[in-house]
Order: C-alpha cells, then structure tokens, then sequence
C-alpha cells in the first residue's frame, strides 16, 4: 500500500460531488479548443481546474496531464504521474446522459507505456455517483454518496457470459475487416452504445461483452486517447480479468510519443479481443 496512491484516490473521490455538482450551469461551450481541436465545455475546464489544483498539491504528485491541456502541468518532485480525461464524454451534457471522469497514476514521467501504471480508475456521473479502482491486480467498485465512499464491489470481474457490445464510428467509415467481424459480434450479443466511453465500459464491465472504437477509413488512429482513456480503461479492464487491444496488442503495451496520441481502443472479454486481433490481422 502507497499513501501517496492513497491520497491520490482520496483526492479523485473526494472531487467528485464538486464535479457532479458544477454540471446543471456549465452545460455551455468555451470559446477554445482543447489540444485536440474539440469543443471544450465550461464543465471540461471545471473539472480539469479543480483536478489539477488538488492533485498538484499532494506531495506525491510530481505531474498533471489532462485531455484538456497541451503540456504536463509539473508538480513537487513527487513519484507519481497523474494523466487524466477530467469529464469523458461531455457532449452527453447536452442531452443528459452519463459522463465520467478518467484517470491514470503512473510512476513515470508522461508520456509513458502503460506499463508504468501503477493505479487506475472512473468516476461514473450516472443515476448515482460510482468509482472503480484497480490497483494491485484487483478492482472495486464504490458509491460515492455525499463525500463517503462505500465499497460495493471487493473484487470486480468481467462476466464470463457476455451480453453487451459498442462499437464507435460512422459505420460506412469501418474497415471491411472490422465490418465483417461486427457481424459475427451481432449475432452473439446486444448492442449498448451511449456515446461517453465510460459508461459503455461499465456496461462491459457490468455485464461483460466488448467495447470498442476502432480506426476509421478516414481516421485510422481511431478517436479516443492512449494515456487519458485507452491505458487507464485497459488496466482496469485487465486487472478485471478481461483483456484489452490496439487491433494488434495490449494496450499496456503501447507507448505514445505524444502526450495526445490517439489510439483504436477495444477492451473485453478475452475470446472477443482474440477473435477481434486475428480478424484484423488477417
Ligand atoms: P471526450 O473525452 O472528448 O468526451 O470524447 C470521447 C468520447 C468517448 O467517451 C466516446 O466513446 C466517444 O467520444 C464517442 O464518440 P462518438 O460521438 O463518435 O460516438
Ligand atoms: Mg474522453
């Protein structure tokens, strides 16, 4: 056990109502862009403020990287490397569905493999307020419910009879192979896409399936980030029991140039992730 990884989840836990609680009058955008070229929201700046000035003041804490900033944010000469997506999938604001927020601890300065992680976690903004962490090979799930966190899940594991799948992208925008095999996916099992990441995720989590957003025709390093979203979501995934990929590899095993790279990101139960890297393989 590590305090400052204590303290980091603290911190994350304890930022939530205030995130959850800043939504209802945030739900405008910001004249700027993050470094991705998206639209941000009030409710994206907001949430990456209250992140980074409450993790930058752990002694632990030796960088901030958000989705929402171009650089590493540097902190005390703390050992750990905080990467985070502080609201995933905010253009669900508009329309009131989930959110989340993402993040990964690292022992390495960004950007780094996911290799160097050494925590990772959400909070989902959905009818409650939840938090998954895995560290140490195990997940757990809470509640967060007025500032306390109560475990509700000792040792979460991906189902082993799935039911769920969620592909992103325009599908006329797939690869055939990622085409064909969605075919067989859909035979086997129902869609549930919803537009923020972690919520798909927990739903594979939940109820075990595969999620994914591939490359595109026109976008063949997909949508979704490798240090914000692909690596903390694939240790996560992998500490569950399940597996994750590039269409190729672990995602753990990537290693961005780039603080921003983006990445094709799957992650499920193994037989899916198996079936998924021999079909675009071939
Ligand atoms: P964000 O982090 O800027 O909110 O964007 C990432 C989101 C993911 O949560 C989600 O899986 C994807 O974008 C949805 O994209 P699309 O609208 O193409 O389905
Ligand atoms: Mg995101």
């Amino acid at each position: 056990m590590s305090d400052g990884i204590d303290a980091i989840l603290d911190v994350v836990a304890d930022t939530a109502p205030d995130v959850r609680g800043g939504l209802a009058g945030r739900r405008v955008y910001e004249t700027a862009e993050n470094p991705s070229g998206e639209q941000q929201l009030a409710a994206d700046v907001y949430a990456d403020e209250l992140l980074e000035e409450r993790l930058l003041a752990l002694d632990a804490v030796g960088s901030y990287a958000s989705e929402e900033r171009d650089a590493a944010v540097p902190g005390t000469d703390g050992e750990y490397h905080v990467a985070a997506d502080p609201l995933d999938g905010s253009s669900n604001l508009k329309s009131n569905n989930t959110m989340g927020t993402i993040f990964g601890v690292y022992d390495a300065p960004l950007p780094a493999s996911g290799r160097n992680l050494v925590a990772a976690g959400f909070v989902l903004y959905g009818p409650i307020t939840t938090m998954v962490v895995a560290r140490d090979g195990t997940v757990t799930e809470s509640v967060i419910d007025d500032g306390d966190r109560e475990i509700v899940t000792e040792n979460l594991v991906v189902p082993t009879d799935p039911t769920v799948y969620g592909f992103g992208g325009r599908v006329p925008q797939w690869t055939d192979a990622f085409a064909e095999y969605v075919d067989g996916v859909e035979q086997e099992l129902k869609l549930r896409y919803g537009g923020a990441m972690i919520g798909d995720v927990n739903q594979v989590l939940t109820y075990g399936g595969i999620f994914g957003y591939p490359g595109l025709r026109d976008r063949p390093e997909g949508k979704l980030r490798l240090l914000f979203e692909g690596h903390p979501i694939a240790y996560i995934v992998e500490s569950a029991g399940g597996a994750s990929s590039n269409g190729e590899r672990s995602l753990l095993d990537c290693e961005p140039d780039r603080l921003h790279e983006r990445t094709p990101l799957f992650v499920g139960n193994e037989p899916y992730i198996d079936r998924l890297e021999a079909a675009l393989g071939e």
